[in-house]
């Protein structure tokens, strides 16, 4: 027990009890004066009795339980507030991202989502430390996408045509520049939005190429509209 809260114990009792004293004295004195009244005179002096009795265990109830607990609670340690660091390099925030990811993915209940995710996790850990950049472009049929391609790695490299549906699968083509070590990969896609059977497994083709890509570019041929 602290010190303090002793001193607090002792001299409380110490007060209460030769208060206590001082009330029996009086009581005594009371008791014969009361005791012209019989039995209710000695009801009066129990419960007199029972008051003080009350009056010490309130004082030892107070200084032992509330005041013990209020002291145990002031002693408990303050929870520390810990800035998050913030990695500096862009690399370095990616993996730590990474890692949260995969935290989350391993509480997901379904084994097949679970697996995919972890697969798509590793594939772009592996990415970063080949650290290439997978550019996607991506926009409806005839907006113009390998036209884009074309001009972006300087030579015809795609076929370009009036009518949709001119590219039907997912090209990757590889672009180095100069000062920059990293390497560029730019998938031309099939357009989405189009008509037909075909035309809606394209757009499948290449929403799945657009997961892929660290960065995606959208083709527009004019102003966006609501379905782009
Ligand atoms: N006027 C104009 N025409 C363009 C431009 N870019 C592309 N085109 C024309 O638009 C048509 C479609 O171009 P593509 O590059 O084949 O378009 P795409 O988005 O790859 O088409 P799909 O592969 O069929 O989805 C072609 O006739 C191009 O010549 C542009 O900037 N201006
Ligand atoms: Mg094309």
């Amino acid at each position: 027990m602290p010190l303090p809260r002793l001193i607090t114990l002792i001299v409380g009792l110490i007060a209460i009890l030769s208060l206590s004293l001082w009330l029996i004295q009086y009581l005594n004195q009371l008791s014969w004066q009361l005791s012209y009244f019989g039995f209710f005179g000695n009801i009066l002096l129990l419960l007199l009795i029972v008051l003080i009795g009350s009056l010490i265990a309130a004082f030892v109830y107070y200084v032992m339980v509330i005041q013990g607990g209020e002291s145990r609670s002031s002693r408990r340690p303050k929870r520390r507030i810990t800035t998050a660091e913030i990695p500096a390099a862009k690399s370095e925030a990616a993996s730590s991202n990474l890692q949260a990811v995969r935290q989350q993915v391993s509480q997901i209940q379904d084994e097949v989502t679970r697996q995919a995710l972890l697969s798509k996790s590793r594939e772009i850990e592996a990415n970063l430390v080949r650290g290439e950049i997978q550019v996607v472009i991506f926009g409806t049929g005839s907006a113009g996408k390998t036209s884009l391609v074309n001009a972006v790695i300087g030579r015809m490299v795609g076929k370009v045509d009036a009518p949709m549906g001119t590219t039907t699968a997912g090209e990757t083509y590889c672009l180095r520049l100069k000062g920059l070590e990293r390497k560029i990969l730019i998938t031309d896609t099939p357009g989405i939005l189009e008509a037909g059977v075909a035309g809606t497994e394209r757009e499948q083709l290449a929403r799945g190429l657009a997961t892929e890509a660290d960065l995606l570019l959208f083709v527009v041929d004019n102003d966006l509209r609501r379905s782009e």
